[in-house]
């Protein structure tokens, strides 16, 4: 049987969760990314916003000058991660074949499904509806037989669109296309196909492989096939997390220890109640730094025994920054803290000596509070010195710069 992929994608994503919150903000050009007078660039913008030619990435002044009406948010992680669990919960329910990609995007293997929905174009119509009902929010949808030809699909008939392309119908559906539409051509490979006189995907599929070759190396031959439509990687289900990090970059760079340390302290714990929530014991803890001319190191320390707690999660973190602050002069960009290695399941708990045990139970009543109450509700001494830094809100602080990697 014929392969048939669909590939869903939330419009702008962090910007529709704000609007549906708070409707006052539709049909408005509104910016997720921060305030404009602070440094940082655009998370998403709205499709009003789009029209003055706003775009993820730019800088926020570069957004205020080319749309001075544009409604500016900081945003806010936690609401983004729920609208994608409930999003992703949606899909899981069309099919089991489901391979989140980021939190608004995913690949659907649907063959085979018609005879259930009537036809693939029903089956995301039905999709489609119940993401508006349910979140207030617009996807758009594409099918083909490929993930490569669906992703493509998807992205041309934003927003709120859905669009088919026919089993055959691959490569002349991608052929008039300019390269940059093609997954896999970043901002790099187009540069160097444009210098080949490559244009369009169609010149990209019928170029000579050794001359794409020599200029792309062995994604050369990648791109080639996914420019005639060919590509058999299959929707995977996730496996297990290997790591779980949390990141920010100031607003100003800095070398305030203080600062750096209730950063550290708050990242740290919300690494923890992740992965107190998977279920899960981490055995390395990991550094990252990126000093102010984005020099990026990352340090690792692994422990003797696995941990699940805040406590020591912090301490390991606080041990390699004092460490990493020793060999540097320059003031800090970016901190973040992440841990790996890890195993399911409980620690034995005879091998716990009785501090440990207190430290377990300390967590769990902390997780179990911030379950009801919100993060913020619960504050050690450290992360209370954030309050003057960062605005709060029910959800725990707001970072400066929201993205995926929190
Ligand atoms: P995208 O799906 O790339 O963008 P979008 O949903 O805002 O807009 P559309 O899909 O309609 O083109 O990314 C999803 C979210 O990821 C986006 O809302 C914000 C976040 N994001 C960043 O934080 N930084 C970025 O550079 C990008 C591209 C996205
Ligand atoms: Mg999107």
């Amino acid at each position: 049987m014929a392969r048939r992929i669909m590939h869903i994608d939330l419009d702008a994503f962090f910007v529709s969760v704000e609007q549906a919150l708070n409707p006052e903000l539709s049909g408005k050009p509104v910016v997720v990314g921060g305030r404009p007078d602070r440094r940082g660039v655009v998370a998403s913008a709205s499709y009003e916003a789009r029209q003055f030619g706003l775009h993820a990435g730019m800088p926020l002044s570069t957004a205020i000058r080319l749309c001075p009406q544009a409604i500016f948010i900081e945003g806010s992680f936690p609401k983004y991660r729920d609208a994608s669990r409930k999003f992703m919960a949606i899909l899981a329910d069309f099919s089991p074949f489901l391979e989140p990609v980021s939190l608004d995007e995913a690949y659907l293997d649907v063959t085979g499904f018609e005879s259930l929905y009537g036809s693939i174009h029903q089956m995301a119509v039905k999709i489609k509806q119940r993401i508006k009902d349910e979140l207030g929010l617009y996807a758009s949808a594409g099918i083909a037989s490929s993930k490569v030809v669906a992703k493509v699909a998807a992205e041309l008939s934003k927003p709120d669109g859905l669009l088919e392309v026919d089993s055959g119908k691959e490569r002349s559906f991608l052929a008039p296309l300019p390269v940059a539409k093609l997954p896999g051509v970043g901002k790099k490979t187009e540069q160097i196909l444009k210098g080949l006189g490559i244009n369009t995907i169609s010149k990209l599929s019928t170029m000579p492989l050794n001359a794409l070759k020599s200029h792309l190396g062995v994604s050369g031959e990648l791109l080639q096939r996914y420019a005639s439509g060919i590509d058999d990687r299959k929707v995977e289900p996730p496996g297990p997390a290997k790591s779980i990090s949390r990141e920010t970059t100031f607003g100003k760079d800095t070398r305030d220890r203080s600062l750096l340390k209730a950063t550290l302290r708050y990242l740290g714990e919300r690494v923890g109640s992740e992965l107190r929530e998977q279920g899960k014991q981490a055995r390395c803890v990991a550094l990252k730094l990126r000093y102010a001319d984005f020099t990026t190191i990352t340090r690792r320390h692994t422990l003797s025994q696995t941990t699940d707690t805040d406590q020591t999660i912090f301490d390991t973190g606080l041990m390699l920054l004092k460490k990493a602050l020793s060999q540097e002069r320059q003031p800090v960009r970016l901190i973040g803290i992440g841990v790996s290695n890890l195993a399911e399941g409980e620690r034995q708990l005879d091998m716990l000596d009785a501090s440990a045990r207190r430290l377990e139970r300390l967590n769990k009543a902390i997780d179990r509070i911030r379950d009801k109450y919100g993060f913020s509700a619960i504050q050690t001494g450290r992360t209370l010195r954030l309050k003057d830094i960062f605005p709060e809100t029910e959800g725990g602080y707001t970072l400066q710069t929201p993205s995926l990697s929190r």
